[in-house]
């Protein structure tokens, strides 16, 4: 009910919509419409009540509630349940429960805060309330797990576009989960799989971006490789479409590989890459190598050109070198 009288005031934005109108429409007393108002109000919705004149929705808050996120959504498999936290330990730990329990494929979990957000090989990741998009997807994608790096990159690309649109500023992907604007990382990505040999029974995804954090929300060790949109562009960038920006480009970008197969991601992955013709040090589960990044095989992996030939990556951490 909150939720219709929402929509009925947002379709009549800047208008006043009376309390008897609103009762008509949706079918209940003007005493539960009061209710039903005050109780948005508590969730930081500004509406404006006058005796005579009804009500009007005068300002939304800078919350990812779901139905904020929902308002600028079409029908697809991506955000069609979203699950919403105020704070929770990480995203992705949440998203594997409801996986587990059977959540279907595009179920989103979103939260303003968490407070053990979680990088690859148990490293922490710092996600301040309402400063960030903090989120976790579940798919079900019919692919074998050694293609599980598909999913990050589809990911990389949704959100590298995302961000573009929501900025204005160029976002560059470092292999194999990092966007980088002006050479510093404001989003990372982390795939967790549940599989057997031959099948995935589900991925979560998740995503973390810096939005409006400002320098004194980065501890120092961060400064030096970390940022955020609102650092790079110097003003707050709206959180709620940028999310919804997210939401479209990862439901196109995951359509279309179901559909069409890796090639269309490899192809949008490499016009917005920064690793590829660059010297790298990857630093993997087999060690340290340089050399130049080459080439993004089949499966995701890294090809690297160095000392005794080329080697392909599946997982590591890239450090980009200046070039010659
Ligand atoms: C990642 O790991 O970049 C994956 C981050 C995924 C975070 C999302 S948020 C929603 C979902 N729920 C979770 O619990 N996680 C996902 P990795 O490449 O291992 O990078 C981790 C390293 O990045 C840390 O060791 C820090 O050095 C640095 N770091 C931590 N927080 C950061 C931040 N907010 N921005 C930039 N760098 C950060």
């Amino acid at each position: 009910m909150k939720k219709d009288i929402l929509i009925l005031l947002r379709r009549h934005a800047g208008e006043y919509l009376s309390g008897e109108d609103l009762s008509r429409q949706l079918g209940v007393s003007r005493t539960a419409v009061w209710k039903h108002i005050q109780s948005l109000r508590d969730a930081g919705y500004q509406i404006d009540s006058q005796p005579r004149r009804g009500h009007c929705l005068v300002a939304v808050p800078d919350k990812l509630y779901p139905q904020e996120i929902s308002a600028g959504l079409t029908a697809g498999r991506i955000g069609q349940a979203i699950h919403y936290f105020e704070e929770v330990r990480s995203t992705n730990e949440e998203a594997r429960r409801l996986a587990e329990r059977g959540a279907e494929e595009g179920t989103l979990v979103l939260a303003e805060s968490q407070t053990g957000g979680k990088g690859r090989l148990g490293r922490h990741w710092l996600s301040p309330a309402g400063k960030g998009v903090w989120l976790s997807l579940i798919l079900r994608p019919p692919i074998q797990p050694a293609k599980a790096p598909h999913l990050t990159m589809v990911a990389a690309v949704a959100a590298a576009r995302a961000v573009e649109e929501a900025s204005g500023l160029k976002a560059g992907i470092k292999w194999p989960n990092d966007i980088l604007v002006n050479g510093k990382k404001v989003c990372g990505i982390l795939t967790e799989l549940k599989a057997e040999a031959e099948r995935v029974h589900y991925a979560v995804v998740g995503i973390g971006l810096n939005v409006n954090l400002s320098p004194a929300d980065l501890p120092p060790e961060l400064h030096a490789t970390a940022t955020s949109l609102a650092i790079e562009t110097g003003h707050p960038v709206s959180r709620v479409l940028l999310t919804q920006g997210l939401l479209v480009h990862l439901e196109a970008f995951y359509t279309g590989y179901l559909a069409q197969g890796f090639g269309l991601i490899k192809e949008a992955w490499e016009k917005m890459n920064v690793t590829l013709g660059r010297p790298v040090q990857v630093t993997a589960p087999e060690g340290r190598f340089s050399g130049i990044a080459l080439d993004i095989d089949a499966d995701g992996a890294l090809l690297v050109a160095g000392e005794g030939g080329i080697r392909a990556f599946y997982a590591g951490d890239v450090t980009l070198r200046a070039k010659g």
